[in-house]
């Protein structure tokens, strides 16, 4: 069913725009299977292992660079030692256009050229800790798509990973993007709702996060 109660787009602060509903189900649906296209291979989707031994709820899968703890690689050395999925065009495009929407501004996107996306599962009792997004050598915007069920996304402070934060739901469909000063901000992902979710997209259970990010890094 379609929402009753608009959400409107909002500046959480200077450069992290939230977009409710930007994705319509049609555009989630070929993300979906894209995603799932990913998960399978050259490297499988997993749940991430934590130089302490932790390991992460989330499971993840990356293209065109490899991010673990706490660098990129082009090859999966903690998974399969296999090269990740390029970084297609066509993500690279919906990117820019990401920008253009969160600034309402044209030029938004001009010369952005994400390498790099994480793909997120959560399952019901996945979360995400707080934690800030530093191990990219670039200050350039950070895009988030999220798709199935809803979460609650708290978005921090730069100094630390507690208050002052703001919590915010993140449902299906709606586009977060961070940039400027929000950009090495603490976040993370507390609570997903299960059941939540429209199957209409292609995700019976869970929440997918994609995550486009410039690395700064050569080649
Ligand atoms: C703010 N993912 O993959 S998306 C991550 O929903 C991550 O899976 C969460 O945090 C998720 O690192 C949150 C929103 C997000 C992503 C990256 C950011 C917010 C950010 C980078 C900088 C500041
Ligand atoms: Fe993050």
């Amino acid at each position: 069913m379609a929402a009753l109660i608009p959400r409107p787009r909002m500046q959480l602060a200077p450069g992290a725009v939230h977009v409710p509903g930007w994705l319509g189900v049609e555009q989630q649906r070929e993300l979906v299977v894209a995603c799932r296209g990913w998960a399978t291979g050259p490297v499988p989707i997993r749940h991430t292992r934590l130089p302490r031994g932790g390991v992460m709820s989330v499971q993840t899968v990356c293209i065109g660079w490899h991010w673990q703890p706490y660098r990129y690689t082009r090859t999966a050395g903690d998974v399969n030692g296999s090269r990740v999925a390029p970084f297609p065009d066509w993500l690279a495009e919906l990117g820019r256009r990401a920008l253009v929407a969160a600034y309402e501004d044209p030029a938004a996107g001009d010369g952005y050229a994400p390498d790099t996306a994480l793909v997120n599962f959560y399952d019901g009792r996945a979360t995400m800790g707080m934690h800030q997004d530093k191990d990219e050598r670039s200050g350039a915007p950070v895009v988030s798509l999220s798709i199935g069920d809803t979460c609650v996304f708290r978005f921090g402070n730069t100094e630390n990973r507690n208050r002052p934060y703001t919590d915010v739901e993140l449902a299906s469909g709606d586009l977060f993007v961070f940039g400027g000063p929000s950009r090495f901000a603490y976040h993370g992902v507390p609570k997903v709702f299960p059941g939540t979710g429209d199957p209409a997209t292609g995700l019976a259970s869970g929440r997918l996060n994609l995550t486009m990010r410039v690395t700064g890094l050569p080649g």
